[in-house]
């Protein structure tokens, strides 16, 4: 039996596919554990020509998360950046922009936009008016078009890429797979692989994967999402998550504010007074309701 170290490129329910080397081997962990993600570095242990059980996971520079009430779900493990994919058609919802923002945040992994379809002309102005709100938080918005100007958007993405793990996640349907066809050489050949290995045979993504597109860079696509749930995320961690927040914390009349209605609470002055979008206030007092829901 050899030992080897891999790492994680699909995951599918319990079953995993690693890269170790040249090589492809599908993985099972020890037991009922499902505490694995994609982009986890692991140690191996050969059972045959291509399978193998997962020992161990190197600790993680990075956790990128999704909840319940009932349970978290890992999403991509060291990661570095991540690249919320909106379009201008099918119309994209702040809700899950905003909620992947937070995700980003709280896992300390730096946050893009990518507005994709920038083609479909007659939806274009409203998707720009609507990606401003997080260009002006701060977060880069990249705009390309997968189908209409490949070069161009190969030429707008490569760079960002280059030296970074970077996850695409997005609703179904904006392009995230249409992005990494043309991101990563080969991509076709490697979602057969993978499909084969782990036995799914879809044609929509339905499962994580990554792709190295050389020894420093890699790139995950994910399934589309419809909800988003930060259950696990604590107050402390949610007020930080929102950047616009930053200047006025500390500025309210009470210390442990929870800026829901508390008197002189300088969160809801800033709503107020439109320096914090009423929307993105209206999801942290979400966000705070489902964090006192988590019931594990
Ligand atoms: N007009 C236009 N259509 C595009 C563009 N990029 C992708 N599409 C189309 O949008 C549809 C969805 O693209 P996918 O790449 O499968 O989207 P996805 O985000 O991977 O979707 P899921 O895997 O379901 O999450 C396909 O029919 C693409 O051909 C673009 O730049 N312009
Ligand atoms: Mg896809
Ligand atoms: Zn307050």
């Amino acid at each position: 039996m050899t030992e080897l170290s891999a790492t994680i490129i699909a995951a599918h329910g319990r079953h995993y596919l690693a890269q170790a080397g040249n090589e492809k081997l599908q993985c099972v962990t020890r037991g009922k554990k499902s505490d694995v993600a994609v982009g986890d570095i692991v140690h191996l242990k050969r059972t045959s020509n291509d399978q193998a059980v997962i020992e161990s996971i190197a600790e993680r520079s990075t956790l990128l998360y999704r909840s319940d009430q009932y349970k978290s779900k890992l999403l991509a493990a060291n990661v570095t950046q991540l690249f919320i994919v909106i379009a201008t058609e099918p119309s994209f919802s702040d809700d899950l922009v905003s909620r992947a923002l937070v995700a980003a945040e709280a896992a300390g992994i730096s946050a893009h936009l990518v507005l994709n379809k920038i083609d479909v002309a007659a939806e274009l102005d409203k998707a720009r008016a609507r990606a401003a709100l997080y260009a002006d938080l701060g977060y880069p918005v990249h705009e390309v078009s997968a189908r209409a100007q490949p070069d161009q958007t190969r030429a707008t993405l490569m760079p960002l890429l280059q030296g970074q793990s970077t996850i695409l996640i997005g609703q179904s349907g904006m392009g995230k797979s249409s992005l990494i066809n043309l991101l990563v050489p080969d991509a076709d050949v490697a979602v057969r692989e993978i499909s084969e290995a782990l036995d799914t045979g879809k044609h929509t993504t339905t499962f994580t994967r990554l792709y190295a597109i050389d020894e420093h860079t890699s790139v995950i696509d994910s399934p589309g999402f419809q909800e988003f749930g930060l259950y696990h995320l604590t107050e402390g961690m949610l007020e930080r998550a929102f950047p616009e927040f930053a200047p006025h914390l500390g500025q309210c009349r009470f210390y442990n504010c929870h800026h829901v209605n508390e008197p002189d609470c300088a969160i809801r002055s800033a709503v107020a007074a439109g320096s914090i979008a009423a929307m993105r206030h209206q999801l942290y007092l979400q966000l705070l309701h489902e964090s006192s829901q988590k019931l594990y």
